[in-house]
C-alpha cells in the first residue's frame, strides 16, 4: 500500500484533498458506465450491493470515506420510477385555486373587519399541493368500519383547512366570515387548531411549534402499544405530521426520531414543508435546511424522501448525462434559492445555469419564461404523490419527507418568497387582481377586490369530484367525535378498602397510590385500559412490583435473559406488557400521556393513563405540553411524585417541588389536588374515574405524591365532599370551649406538622385549633371566583357563599396556613375567610438537607406554626407578647435566621 498516495496528515490539510495525481476524467466516466451497465442489466438492488461492498472493500484498504447520510440535492424518486399519478390532475388544481382564494380571503376580508386580528396565508399558500394531494388521495377519515389516519395539521396552515371544509359544505359562510372572531354570534373558528375551541372538527393541537412532531411519533408508537396488547385491531392506518422546516429548530421536533425508527414505525410519515423560510427571514440563508434535516433523519435511520425539484425539470435532468446539474443543484445556500426561485427566467439562466456554459448548453432551447416556470417538487402534484405512495408503502420504518416549496406561493409581489411574508394579511386591489387570475377564480375586477368566499355550484364537476374523493377515502377529515362508551361501574369496592386506614403501618401516599393502582389493574372493567407511563423512575416510586406483574411494553418483546430473572420482581419486558416505561423523557412520556389519555375520541377506547413523574419537572418542564393536553381534552392522572419541597428530603433545589400546585392553576380544566392521606388519594381517584370515563367529562387531574411514611388514618366519616371540593375539618379542637382557638389549615405530608402544632398549641399554650385538611387550594379559589362573579352578575340574587365561607362561617379564632407550596396559594383564597390569614410556605430555593432541618429553614414546622399561631393571638390582642417571646426560647427558634426566601 503506497501511503502517499491517500493517506492524510493532520498537520497538511491540503492533503485531505488525495486525488491521486493522473486521475483522469475518463477514469470517471468509465467507473459510472460500469455503475450505468449493472444498474441496466441487475436493476438497483444489486447496485447497491456493490458499492456497499466497495465502501467495505475500501474501508478495509484504508481509505477514510468521510461519512456523510447526505445524497445529492435532487429528487429521491427518480421520475422513471415515478408511479402513475392517479387522480384528474387539471380538476384538482382548480379546486385547489379554489381553496387558496378562500384561504387567502378569509384572511384578508377577517383584517379588513378587525385591523390586525392576523392569520396566515404564506404557510398554506406554500404547503396546499402537500395538503390536497393528501386530501385526494391518501387521508382516510374514521368511520365505523376503519378508524381512519391521524393527521396533524401545521398550525398556520389552518386557513387552507377551513377553506377546504368550506368548499366540503362543512363550514358555513358565516363562520368563515368570523375566522378568528369565535365570540361573534354565530360563531367563528380558532385561528389555530384548537380541540377545546372547535371539538367537532380539531383533533389535534399543533400550533404551539415543535409539539406536534412529537406527539405524532408517541401517537403512532400508543397505536402499536393498542394493538399488541389486543385493544384495537390491527390495522394500515397511519400518522400524519405536517411540519415547517422553521419548526424543526424546536429541540422537541427532532427529540424523539430515534425512537421512531428504533420502534420501527412504518405507520409515521413526517412531511415537512420546506420553504426554506420561517417567520423573519430564510431558516438556514448560509446553509441548506434540506441536506440538514436529511442527514438527521438519515442517521437516525428514517426512510427520507427529497422531493425537490418539478416534472419540468426531468427532461433538463435528463439530458444532464455528467451529473453537473445535480452537483450544480447542490452548490447553492439556501438563501441564493429564496431570491431564484421567485425571480425572472433571465436571472435563473444568468445566475444558475450561467456558472458553467455546459450547463447553460442544457438549457440553452429554454425561452426565459420555461425557465421562470421551473416547479419546485412541493408544488407538483405528481412528484408530492409519488413520495407519498411511496411512504405510505414503505415497511420497517418511519418516513420523513422534505417537500421545497416557495413560501408565500402565488402571491407574486404581495409575498411570495420575500422575507416579510409570513406577515402578510393584506393585499391590494391589484394584487388580488393577479392572484385572482393566477389561479383562474372565476371574479370580474370589480367583485375580485372585494375578496369574496367562491363556493362553485353545489352540482358542479369540482365539488362533485371534492365529495367522491372523500367519500372514496371514508369521509372527510379532520373531524372529531368521541367515540368511547361510557365505563359503567362505580369502582366502590375497588377503593373501598383505602378509606380504612394502613392500621399504624407507616407508609408513603406514593406507596399508597401504588397500592390503588394495583388493584384498578386487576379491576374487572378497568384492569385492561389502565396505563401506567413512567420516565425511569419506576423504583424511585416504588412500582418495579409492577414489572413482573403486568409487564414492560416492548414492541419486540424481550430478547434477552434479563441480568435479575432468578429476582422475584425481574425486569420483564413483552410484547404485550402494559407499562409504558419511556426511559428519561418526561416530554415522551407526556406525549404518551396524551395518547393515551384522548384514545376515548380517537380510537373510541377509554384508556386511563397515570402518569407518575418527579413532580418538579412536570410543569416546570412541560408545562407546554399539559397546555397542549389540556386543549385535546385528554383525561387521565398526572401524579407529581417526590413532591413537597421540604418533603423530599437531600435533593437540593433543582428537585424540590415547591412549584407545580402554583403552574398548575394556570391549566382550566386541570383539578389539582394535594393530599395528605391514602382515603383522599382514593376519593379522588374514583371521583376522577367518574367524571372522565363516566360522565365523559373533558378534564384531567394532578396529584401530587409524597414519599415520606406515616401511619395512614381511617377516613373520618364522610369527607369525600370536602375532600374534592377542597377541604375539610380533619379534626376537631380537644377543647371548643376554650378562650384561645384557631383554626389551622395543612396541605400534603405538611398536614402532620399542622396536626403535631395542634398538640403543642392545646398542651403547652392553653389554644384548642381546629385542624384542617386542604386537598386543592385550586379548588377553593376557583369556587371562591366563580361564587364572586355570579354575585356580580345577578346582585338581586340571594348572594351565593363561596365553599371556603361556609366552612368557616361558624369557626372560631385566628387562622394559621401551611403547606410545601408557595404562600400564594393559601393567600389568595384568604379573602373569603373570616378574618385575617398568617400563610406559611416554601418560597425559595430548596437545599439538600433532611425534612427536619428544611422545615426549620422555610419556616413550616410544627413549632413555626405554633409560633404563627400565637402571633395571631397576641396581634387580636388574646395572648400578652411575652407569651410569644417565650415560645419562640421554648420551640428553640432563631430569630435571626435567614430569610429563606432570598437566600
Ligand atoms: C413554540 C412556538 N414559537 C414561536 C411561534 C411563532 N411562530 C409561528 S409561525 C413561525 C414561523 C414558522 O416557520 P416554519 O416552521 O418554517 O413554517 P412555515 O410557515 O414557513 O411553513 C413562528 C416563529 C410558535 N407558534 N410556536
Ligand atoms: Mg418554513
Amino acid at each position: 500500500m503506497d501511503n502517499e498516495t491517500y493517506t492524510h496528515t493532520t498537520d497538511s490539510p491540503s492533503d485531505v484533498i488525495s486525488v491521486p495525481h493522473g486521475l483522469e476524467d475518463t477514469q470517471i466516466q468509465e467507473w459510472l458506465e460500469s455503475l450505468d451497465s449493472v444498474l441496466e442489466s441487475s436493476g438497483p438492488e444489486v447496485a447497491a450491493e456493490i458499492l456497499e461492498r466497495l465502501r467495505a472493500h475500501a474501508t478495509v484498504a484504508g481509505i477514510d470515506l468521510p461519512f456523510s447520510a447526505n445524497t445529492p440535492y435532487a429528487n429521491t424518486i427518480p421520475a422513471r420510477l415515478e408511479p402513475l399519478f392517479p387522480g384528474d390532475q387539471e380538476l384538482e388544481r382548480r379546486i385547489k385555486s379554489l381553496i387558496r382564494w378562500n384561504a387567502l380571503a378569509m384572511v384578508v376580508r377577517a383584517n379588513r373587519v378587525e385591523h390586525n386580528i392576523g392569520g396566515h396565508i404564506s404557510t398554506y399558500a406554500s404547503a396546499a399541493t402537500l395538503y390536497e394531494v393528501g386530501f385526494n388521495h391518501f387521508f382516510r377519515g374514521r368511520s365505523e368500519e376503519f378508524e381512519g389516519d391521524t393527521v396533524y395539521f401545521q398550525g398556520h396552515a389552518a386557513p387552507g383547512m377551513y377553506a377546504r371544509a368550506f368548499l366540503e359544505g362543512r363550514i358555513s359562510p358565516q363562520k368563515l366570515e368570523n375566522f378568528r372572531r369565535e365570540l361573534k354570534p354565530g360563531g367563528g373558528l380558532s385561528s389555530y387548531p384548537h380541540p377545546w375551541l372547535m371539538p367537532d372538527f380539531w383533533e389535534y393541537p399543533t400550533v404551539s411549534m415543535g409539539l406536534s412532531p412529537l406527539m405524532a411519533i408517541y401517537q403512532a408508537r400508543f397505536n402499536r402499544y393498542l394493538e399488541d396488547r389486543g385493544l384495537k385491531p390491527v390495522t394500515d392506518a397511519k400518522v400524519w405530521a405536517f411540519l415547517g422546516d422553521g419548526e424543526t429548530d424546536e429541540p422537541e421536533s427532532l427529540g424523539a426520531i430515534t425512537l421512531a425508527s428504533r420502534e420501527k414505525l412504518d405507520n409515521l410519515i413526517f412531511v415537512v414543508n420546506c420553504n426554506l423560510q420561517r417567520l423573519d427571514g430564510p431558516v438556514r440563508g448560509n446553509g441548506q435546511i434540506i441536506q440538514e434535516l436529511e442527514s438527521a433523519f438519515r442517521g437516525a435511520r428514517w426512510n427520507v424522501i427529497k422531493v425537490l425539484w418539478g416534472s419540468e425539470w426531468d427532461p433538463i435532468l435528463e439530458r444532464d448525462t455528467e451529473g453537473l446539474l445535480v452537483k450544480r443543484m447542490g452548490e447553492l445556500v439556501d438563501g441564493e434559492y429564496q431570491k431564484l426561485v421567485v425571480s425572472s427566467g433571465a436571472y435563473v439562466r444568468e445566475h444558475f445555469f450561467g456558472s458553467d456554459p455546459r450547463l447553460l448548453a442544457l438549457v440553452e432551447p429554454l425561452p426565459d419564461e420555461a425557465l421562470r416556470r421551473l416547479r419546485l417538487g412541493g408544488h407538483d402534484p405528481r412528484k408530492v404523490y409519488a413520495a407519498y405512495k411511496a411512504a405510505v408503502d414503505h415497511r420497517g420504518g418511519p418516513t420523513v419527507i422534505l417537500a421545497r416549496t416557495i413560501k408565500g406561493y402565488g402571491l407574486g409581489e404581495a409575498g411570495e418568497g420575500k422575507n416579510v411574508t409570513h406577515q402578510q394579511k393584506k393585499l391590494n386591489e391589484d394584487e388580488l387582481k393577479e392572484f385572482r387570475s393566477r389561479f383562474g377564480i372565476p371574479l370580474n375586477d370589480n367583485d375580485c377586490v372585494e375578496v369574496p368566499f367562491y363556493r362553485p355550484a353545489e352540482d358542479s364537476i369540482e365539488l362533485q369530484y371534492l365529495r367522491a374523493r372523500r367519500e372514496a377515502l371514508g369521509g372527510y377529515t379532520p373531524k372529531r367525535s368521541v367515540r368511547s362508551k361510557a365505563l359503567v361501574a362505580d369502582h366502590d369496592e375497588l377503593f373501598r378498602e383505602f378509606f380504612d386506614g394502613s392500621e399504624g403501618r407507616e407508609v408513603s401516599t406514593t406507596m399508597a397510590f401504588v397500592g390503588m393502582l394495583r388493584k384498578m389493574l386487576k379491576d374487572p372493567e378497568i384492569g385492561k385500559l389502565v396505563v401506567p407511563i413512567v420516565p425511569d423512575e419506576a423504583r424511585t416510586f416504588g412500582m418495579e412490583s409492577l414489572f413482573r406483574t403486568v409487564g414492560i411494553y416492548s414492541s419486540v418483546g424481550q430478547k434477552y435473559e434479563p441480568v435479575d430473572v432468578n429476582t422475584l420482581l425481574y425486569y420483564k419486558e413483552a410484547k404485550d406488557g402494559q407499562i409504558l416505561e419511556e426511559g428519561i423523557t418526561e416530554a415522551g412520556s407526556m406525549a404518551s400521556f396524551i395518547a393515551a389519555g384522548s384514545a376515548y375520541a380517537t380510537h373510541g377506547i377509554n384508556t386511563i393513563p397515570f402518569f407518575i413523574y418527579y413532580s418538579m419537572f412536570g410543569f416546570q418542564r412541560i408545562a407546554d405540553f399539559i397546555w397542549a393536553a389540556a386543549d385535546m381534552r385528554t383525561r387521565g392522572f398526572l401524579l407529581g411524585g417526590t413532591s413537597g419541597r421540604t418533603t423530599l428530603s437531600g435533593e437540593g433545589l433543582q428537585h424540590q417541588d415547591g412549584n407545580s400546585h402554583v403552574l398548575a392553576l394556570s391549566v382550566p380544566n386541570l383539578y389539582a389536588y394535594d393530599p395528605a392521606f391514602a382515603y383522599e388519594i382514593a376519593v379522588i381517584l374514583q371521583d376522577g374515574i367518574r367524571r372522565m370515563y363516566k360522565d365523559g367529562e373533558s378534564i384531567f387531574y394532578y396529584i401530587t405524591v409524597m414519599n415520606e411514611p406515616y401511619a395512614m388514618p381511617a377516613m373520618p366519616g364522610d369527607v369525600k365532599d370536602g375532600i374534592l371540593k377542597g377541604m375539610y375539618r380533619y379534626k376537631k379542637a380537644a377543647n371548643p370551649k376554650s378562650k384561645l382557638r384557631a383554626q389551622l389549615f395543612g396541605s400534603g405530608a405538611i398536614l402532620n406538622e399542622v396536626l403535631r402544632a395542634q398538640e403543642i398549641l392545646d398542651t403547652k399554650y392553653g389554644v384548642s385549633a381546629d385542624v384542617w385538611s386542604v386537598t386543592s387550594y385550586k379548588a377553593l379559589y376557583n369556587d371562591g371566583n366563580e361564587v364572586e362573579r355570579l354575585n356580580r352578575l345577578h346582585p338581586g340574587d340571594k348572594p351565593r357563599v363561596p365553599y371556603v365561607s361556609q366552612c368557616l362561617a361558624d369557626a372560631p379564632g385566628v387562622l394559621v396556613a401551611a403547606s410545601d407550596y408557595l404562600k400564594t396559594l393559601p393567600n389568595m383564597i384568604s379573602k373569603w375567610m373570616p378574618r385575617r390569614l398568617a400563610s406559611l410556605g416554601t418560597d425559595g430555593f430548596g437545599r439538600s438537607e433532611g425534612r427536619a432541618s428544611q422545615r426549620d429553614f422555610f419556616e413550616v414546622d410544627s413549632r413555626f406554626i405554633t409560633l404563627a399561631t400565637l402571633h395571631e393571638l397576641y396581634s387580636d390582642g388574646k395572648i400578652e407578647r411575652s407569651v410569644v417571646d417565650k415560645a419562640i426560647k421554648e420551640l428553640g427558634i432563631n430569630p435571626d435566621k435567614s430569610n429563606p426566601v432570598i437566600s
